[in-house]
């Protein structure tokens, strides 16, 4: 995108702002790879040798508990050595704008959006920072703290996993109804740093075109147009990290 087309997009989508009584944004994994935590097609859907599939599965908990904390405790520990980027204060401003009329869901479980001070934040896959007791299903915060390969629950020593959503799994009822509502009765939708390949988080992108008088208006921040440009009204193609600021001046 040469800076003059960036520029007569970024008018456009700052137009569409300025009149939008209800924002919502959905995230992914691109508005923390400035921060330094990979993306999952950037590691073409690996993690040392084993796909990501594999290893964010209920089955492959199922088959090796140890490989699977393995790979979330090497996440924590990348999460716990970066810093929320540009793009992520940038949204922090934009909370402050419209206040409770703005619902950031996203589909990232590196916590960097409330780390950034981001509120109204709905993880709908979960966080690097809770783990679940699969016996008595007690959810903890427990930061980033090393966890090691087979931690327990201090209640009933139950074995604890991480409180993600894997690849199978149904996404929590309340969060992602309230991501539903968000992007239904939004007026402008931006969709940022993600593929839009994994569903049901995909489908936000039609449900706020669609069964309402004034379809949404969708702009897409990323660094090359996706399966969500088919929606997008206007593309800013470019780093986050640069164009989201650039959209709050
Ligand atoms: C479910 C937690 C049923 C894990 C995650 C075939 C077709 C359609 C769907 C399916 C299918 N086969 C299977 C499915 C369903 C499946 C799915 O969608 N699979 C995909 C891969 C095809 N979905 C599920 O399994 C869901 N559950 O369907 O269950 C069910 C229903 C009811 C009851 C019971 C069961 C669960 C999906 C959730 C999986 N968990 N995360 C973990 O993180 O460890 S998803 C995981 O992948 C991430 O959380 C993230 O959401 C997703 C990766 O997507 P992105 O965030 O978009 O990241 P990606 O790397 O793909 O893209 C990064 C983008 O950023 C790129 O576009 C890049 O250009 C851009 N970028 C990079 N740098 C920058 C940038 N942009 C701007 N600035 C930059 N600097
Ligand atoms: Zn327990």
């Amino acid at each position: 995108m040469t800076d003059t087309e960036l520029s007569a997009a970024l008018d456009e989508a700052a137009d569409w702002l300025r009149i939008a009584e209800r924002v919502c944004v959905l995230s992914g994994a691109g508005v923390s790879a400035e921060s330094g935590v990979p993306t999952f097609r950037a590691s073409d859907g690996l993690w040392e040798g084993h796909r990501i599939e594999d290893v964010a599965s209920p089955d492959g908990w199922d088959r090796n508990p140890l490989l699977v904390w393995q790979f979330y405790n090497a996440r924590r520990a990348n999460v716990a050595t970066v810093k929320p980027n540009p793009g992520h204060h940038a949204l922090v401003e934009m909370e402050k704008r419209w206040g409770d009329r703005f619902t950031l869901v996203t589909q990232n479980v590196d916590g960097l959006h409330l780390e950034a001070g981001s509120v109204n934040v709905l993880e709908i896959h979960g966080s690097l920072r809770q783990t679940r007791c699969t016996a008595c299903e007690s959810v903890a915060n427990r930061g980033l703290e090393p966890l090691g390969d087979a931690p327990e629950c201090p209640q009933c020593h139950g074995r604890l996993r991480p409180h993600i959503v894997w690849f199978g799994e149904g996404l929590p009822d309340d969060v992602w109804s309230a991501a539903m509502v968000a992007a239904h009765e939004c007026n402008v939708l931006l969709v940022v740093g993600t593929s839009a390949v994994v569903h049901p988080a995909a489908s936000l992108i039609p449900i706020s075109k669609r069964h309402k008088a004034v379809p949404a208006k969708v702009i897409e921040v990323n660094l090359t147009p996706t399966e969500a440009s088919a929606y997008a009204d206007v593309g800013l193609y470019g780093p986050s990290g640069e164009i989201l600021p650039k959209l709050m001046q």
